[in-house]
């Protein structure tokens, strides 16, 4: 039996916006004047949003927080191209995605500072709260995308996950069943190097995250995850393509996460100050800045102007987080089902009947923003 080649596969990636902020022409979605600015609308106010979050996080004013710093045009490219009955699936790295969806900032500062009601993303938003088991969000979309196939809604469901999520069994049980049931689901993976202090390099074999997909007879793509307009082409033909029923996507966008892992992080101890210096030459927001100059699409005053604006959507979110009334404490047994379940009643009913009993003094009615 002589050995025969049966298959052969190869994996592409997309790249639009070089690094000096130069574009192939030809590949330029098309997007208008307008639209172009809202992108980067959206990547400044995330960027000043994070700085505020790590400020407000060291005062004790959150708890923990996640930077996405580097990270923005993944949320916002890909978020830009949904459209309102779209459902997203984030990990904890996506506040770019409730944003330019328009869910409240005010959201994402409670959900850091430990109030439940920062889960609910407001009436008609189509956003999956923040789900932390890491590789979980990608079964939720699935099953999601899966719903409305069975519905025939004119919808897509998206997941995000890490690179680490990517070798989590749920990732793999995931993208398996996307393709069996050709579920109109895009899967992506912001590929940030590491997951927490494993890098990329210690976490798989595998040449490239897009390629995993090839296994389970799905599309895969590597993406230059810094390059906003990428992000938001890959996603929008993605989203075409599960709208039309041919079938699902995997995108591997691939960027760098500048800050660390969280606010509970020190990154120096496992990466180099060149490392990050090399990415932070390929910043995001930086390149696309140059473009939409280039293009006389922004100008410098714009830009102040935008700026502005920014810092004081950014300022209304947070004084509205901490002059907020506070959550009753039973309320963190009420949001987490439709219908409670008879455990969970049960415990609410043990922590009632323990206040009642124990008295008042020590233990507080309400939850109030931030940390003591
Ligand atoms: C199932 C599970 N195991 C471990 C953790 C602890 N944990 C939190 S974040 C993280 C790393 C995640 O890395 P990655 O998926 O690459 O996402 P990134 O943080 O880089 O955005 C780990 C191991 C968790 N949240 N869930």
């Amino acid at each position: 039996m002589p050995l025969t080649q049966i298959a052969q596969f190869g994996v592409n990636r997309l790249s639009i916006l070089d690094e000096n902020g130069k574009a192939d022409e030809k590949l330029l979605p098309p997007l208008t004047p307008p639209q172009l600015i809202a992108l980067y609308i959206h990547m400044l106010q995330l960027r000043i949003f994070d700085d505020k979050a790590l400020k407000l996080q060291r005062q004790g004013r959150i708890g923990t927080y996640a930077s996405s710093l580097g990270q923005e045009a993944c949320t916002v490219g890909s978020a830009f191209a949904l459209k309102n009955q779209d459902w997203t699936f984030p990990a904890f790295r996506e506040h770019g995605v409730f944003f330019t969806r328009g869910v409240e900032m005010v959201k994402t500062l409670q959900y850091w500072g430990g109030d439940e009601r920062g889960s609910d993303p407001g009436e008609g938003q189509n956003c999956f709260p923040v789900s932390i088991p890491v590789g979980s969000q990608p079964l939720h979309a699935v099953g999601c995308a899966l719903g409305m196939k069975y519905k025939k809604r004119d919808a897509v469901a998206v997941g995000y996950m890490g690179d680490g999520g990517t070798s989590e069994g749920e990732f793999h049980e995931a993208m398996n069943a996307a393709g069996v049931f050709n579920a109109p689901v895009i899967l992506i993976c912001q590929n940030n190097q590491y997951a927490i202090s494993v890098a990329r390099k210690n976490q798989t074999a595998a040449q490239t995250l897009a390629q995993k997909a090839i296994a389970y007879g799905i599309e895969g793509l590597q993406v230059d995850g810094n390059d906003v307009l990428a992000c938001y082409l890959a996603t929008s033909i993605a989203r075409e393509k599960a709208i039309s029923g041919k079938g699902p996507t995997f995108l591997e966008f691939e960027t760098y996460r500048i800050g660390d892992h969280t606010t509970a992080d020190d990154s120096t101890r496992y990466r180099t100050k060149e490392e990050i210096a090399a990415w932070r030459a390929k910043d995001p927001i930086a390149r696309f800045e140059t473009f939409l100059l280039a293009k006389g699409i922004l100008s410098p005053s714009l830009i102040d102007q935008i700026k502005q604006e920014a810092v004081a959507k950014v300022e209304k979110a947070v004084q509205a987080y901490e002059t907020m009334p506070p959550q009753k404490i039973e309320d963190l047994f009420d949001h987490m089902y439709a219908i409670t379940p008879k455990d969970l009643a049960e415990q609410k009913r043990a922590y009632v009947g323990f206040r009642q009993t124990h008295g008042k003094e020590n233990q507080p009615d309400t939850i109030g923003p931030g940390f003591p």
